[in-house]
């Protein structure tokens, strides 16, 4: 059988920040691609010296290539060392940085202040020179899609997309293998994209397996419907990144897509980001929350929202000028809290002066009520129209 998977796909670049294209990240025909084919691969988002410096801080955190620790490694993540807020101030940069939100602002078509992190984490992966022994390695993961430990739902329509998945690369294809594999979406009719996505281990009763051979091969044991479905649908017709330092694969936690091996002795850095609607409260915060990290020694989360833009704490969960959280005692209470750091209040005092002197919120609440009132008279009236309209029809009944 003829393996697309061969398909390398190369990065189109970003909006340059030089051109005049209105301050956006994102061509329309990489947005497209992203609501219709469920990807956008991308390169040049981030400056250069960003992505160096996100690898240098990052690296020595974790074991070195090649080391019996690294040989330990076969599972995702970093065990909690690089989630946000991550020590590497590089990384907390990347998660938050205006050209990331502005892409994702475009791909969902939302304010970037209608957007919340739910996760952000960078973690190595190794290539080790064994074969994998445990079912559950992820060196040669099993085509999967991500929702199912992100959402308490299922992905919504596909034209209404929810959330945006983003992996991150520090390392080039050719030194490290381990192109990520994704099925882009062909269309409506597309096989792979009929739903309920449930064909896939660890749902629908199905046991969880990770590694692609282990996990193929129980489909086929248990239910070889699926594990045809998946070889003719998924994996023949998956394409694969050819990743560049800086590179960005945005994706959606209903693509199917896989991590594929590394070469042996290779590490490789793997940032992985989500962003969600803010209306979508299913979609869950991976991580402790931003909060918990407020009491660490490095103040790392602290100085990180007290010199953020507006934007980018709204991104994180904190008020936007003119939420009505703000008061004049909340005004003082958070200035007060974040002062000696530098936190910048004018856009939140503004605009709580600006809603005092328009109407006020108790002058809204009448209108709203008395909006209700007048629904609730016409209700009435019309009952009265209908039962003079059937005594009309009764008395000429009679004549
Ligand atoms: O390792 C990769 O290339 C893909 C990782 C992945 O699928 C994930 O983190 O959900
Ligand atoms: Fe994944």
């Amino acid at each position: 059988m003829k393996q697309v998977s061969q398909t390398l796909v190369s990065g189109a670049s970003a909006v340059p920040v030089s051109a005049d294209e209105g301050g956006l990240s994102l061509y329309s025909d990489q947005v497209r691609s992203w609501r219709e084919n469920g990807f956008a691969f991308v390169d040049g988002l981030f400056p250069t010296d960003l992505i160096e410096r996100a690898r240098a801080e990052c690296m020595p955190l974790f074991p070195s290539p090649g080391s019996p620790e690294s040989e330990a490694v076969t599972d995702y993540g970093s065990m909690g060392v690089m989630e946000f807020p991550s020590p590497s101030d590089a990384i907390n940069e990347i998660t938050l940085h205006p050209r990331l939100l502005m892409a994702i602002s475009q791909l969902l078509g939302l304010r970037i202040r209608d957007l919340r992190l739910t996760q952000s984490e960078a973690w190595p992966k190794y290539g080790h020179t064994r074969e994998a022994e445990s079912p559950l390695d992820n060196q040669d993961q099993r085509m999967h899609v991500d929702y199912p430990n992100h959402t308490l739902t299922h992905p919504a329509d596909w034209d209404q997309p929810e959330a945006v998945s983003i992996l991150i690369y520090f390392d080039s294809v050719e030194e490290c293998g381990g192109a990520t594999e994704f099925v882009p979406r062909s269309g409506a009719d597309d096989p792979a994209y009929q739903g309920p996505l449930v064909r896939t281990p660890g749902m629908s009763g199905l046991k969880f397996l990770n590694d692609r051979d282990a996990a193929e091969a129980y489909l086929r044991e248990v239910a070889p419907e699926i594990a045809r479905w998946r070889e003719e649908s998924l994996y023949s017709k998956a394409r694969s990144v050819r990743y560049q330092p800086g590179s960005v694969l945005f994706y959606r936690q209903d693509l199917w897509h896989r991590g594929t091996p590394m070469r042996a002795g290779a590490v490789r850095l793997l940032h992985n980001i989500t962003y969600r609607r803010a209306d979508c409260e299913w979609i869950s915060t991976v991580h402790q929350g931003w909060a918990w990290a407020m009491y660490r020694a490095s103040k790392v989360m602290v100085r990180r929202l007290a010199e953020s833009s507006v934007d980018q704490r709204c991104v994180l969960g904190f008020p936007a000028p003119g939420h009505a959280y703000w008061t004049r005692g909340t005004l003082d209470a958070v200035r007060a809290r974040f002062e000696s750091w530098g936190m910048e209040m004018a856009p939140y005092e503004a605009a709580w002066l600006d809603g005092v002197d328009e109407e006020s919120d108790v002058k809204r609440d009448a209108i709203a009520v008395n909006g209700a009132v007048s629904r609730d008279d016409l209700l009435r009236e019309n009952a009265s129209l209908r039962e003079e309209l059937n005594s009309l029809r009764r008395d000429l009944d009679r004549d």
